[in-house]
């Protein structure tokens, strides 16, 4: 299949953009990667994602595909030469999308709501932070990997949105590894595979956006 015809919408703070740019690295997949503006959306990504107007968008040989995880779906079919991210079993297929669902329902907004937080507010915030979290630790257990001993899609859905941990632990002065040991080994050994190495940026540059974010929000 081509690869010069694979191009990533993405902002690259997006940690659902970061899931795509995992999922094209595990296959080993060139692609160009274009930082959208959103406050000056490009032509491009409206006519990609005329539903949402959201990145990332995958366009593979000119037609899109959108929304995160459902990327991450089509990568792993549609590259098939390369070990699966899914499982084969449909029984534990169905359990990586529950997990993939649940990550999607409630970590970006644990996240978020910890470091965008002010005062009580945030107190609360930070429990249902570590609440979250200690679920998913619980879920993982002592495996090295969400779906056992390789890494996989639920990892790939997950892993983004430690590149914010530094950015929560320094606004809600926590320690997730207190909180949760396992997920920080596991987080760990993520970041010793290139897919995801090369693909989350720095933890203080993701700090540093933050901050900008709030400037701009008035949240400070
Ligand atoms: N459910 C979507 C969420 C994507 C999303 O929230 N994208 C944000 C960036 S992190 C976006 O494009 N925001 C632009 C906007 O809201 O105008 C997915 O999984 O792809």
């Amino acid at each position: 299949m081509a690869e010069t015809n694979v191009i990533v919408l993405d902002l690259w703070a997006s940690s659902y953009g970061m899931r795509v740019k995992i999922a094209l690295a595990e296959k080993g997949i060139s692609y160009e990667c274009r930082q959208e503006d959103f406050e000056a959306k490009s032509s491009l990504l409206l006519e990609m994602n005329p539903v949402h107007k959201m990145i990332p968008v995958l366009i593979h040989n000119g037609k899109p595909i959108c929304e995160s995880l459902n990327i991450v779906q089509y990568i792993d079919e549609a590259w098939n030469h390369k070990p699966s991210l899914l499982p084969y079993d449909p029984y534990k297929r169905s359990q990586a999308r529950f997990w993939g669902d649940y990550i999607d329902k409630n970590v970006y907004n644990a996240v978020k709501r910890v470091w965008t937080g002010k005062g009580e507010e945030q107190e609360e915030c930070k429990k249902q932070f570590i609440e979250c979290w200690k679920i998913l630790e619980d879920e993982l257990g002592d495996k090295p990997y969400f779906g056992g001993e390789e890494f996989g899609y639920v990892d790939v859905a997950l892993v983004p949105f430690t590149s914010w941990f530094y950015t929560v632990e320094t606004n809600g002065k926590l320690s997730i590894e207190e909180e949760c040991p396992k997920i920080v080994d596991w987080v760990k050994r993520c970041m010793l595979k290139e897919s995801v190495a090369k693909s989350l940026p720095h933890p203080r540059q993701i700090y540093a956006f933050a901050l900008q974010y709030k400037q701009r929000h008035g949240l400070e």
